[in-house]
């Protein structure tokens, strides 16, 4: 069985909507951001950088959202939920994979957390406010990348669709959310009503519907 660690509305949202997906058992165990559990020895000792998700797997321990989200897709072949290796959808989806965890996610980090770069207030400022425009201009490039595909990858559901699902949650806070991106909503408005994507929302505590654009 395996062991996810997370906190609501975090990274842990894609591994846990994977793990609903792909059917497999594992147990969740919640840590308190407020109380810093994620910085303690016991959870570093799992997760060296102390951030959140980690999957235990028996003896086996990964980090890095988007890893943990390929190795249980890997490991679920049955759920389809990654094109066939070496095609060029494969391809794709490594391309859109990496692009959403080492540029979008880190654009987030820096606007969400300008503190973990700089200690002083006006250097802070600055960041958040560079990180933000680049943020808008890699939400371009992701509905640029969708075009009039049903999602990430062509006609298949997957992990960049989950992947693609949760940066879009965490961009309500920006002036330009990604749903403004016709095609990303178009794509994320497939993914949130995924039966396995509203379990790992209704587990987390955590909502979509008043965040999304009334049309
Ligand atoms: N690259 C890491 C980043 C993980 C990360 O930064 N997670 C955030 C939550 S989304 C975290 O641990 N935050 C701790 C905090 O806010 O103190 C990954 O994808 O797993």
């Amino acid at each position: 069985m395996y062991k996810l660690y997370w906190a609501p509305g975090t990274a842990a949202m894609a591994p846990q909507a994977v793990l609903e997906e792909i059917g497999a058992a594992y147990e969740a165990v919640q840590l308190n951001l407020a109380s810093k559990e994620h910085e303690q020895a016991g959870y570093r000792r799992l997760n060296p950088n102390g951030r959140i998700p980690t999957l235990v797997d028996g003896d086996f321990v990964i980090f890095e959202t988007a890893a943990i989200c390929q190795y249980l897709s890997d490991k679920h072949p049955d759920a389809n939920l990654a094109p066939p290796l070496g095609s060029h959808a494969r391809g794709r989806y490594y391309q859109w994979l990496t692009y959403m965890t080492n540029t979008v996610q880190v654009g987030f980090i820096d606007w969400f957390h300008p503190d973990w770069t700089f200690a002083d207030l006006d250097s802070q400022a600055a960041l958040k406010a560079a990180a933000e425009q680049k943020l808008y201009r890699s939400f371009q490039v992701l509905d640029d990348g969708i075009g009039g595909n049903r999602g990430m990858i062509g006609d298949q559901f997957t992990v960049c669709d989950i992947y693609l699902a949760m940066l879009t949650r965490w961009s309500r806070f920006l002036a330009r959310p990604m749903w403004e991106g016709k095609n990303i909503r178009r794509a994320v408005g497939t993914t949130y009503v995924r039966p396995a994507f509203q379990r790992m929302m209704q587990k987390q505590g955590i909502t979509w519907a008043e965040h999304w654009p009334r049309d």
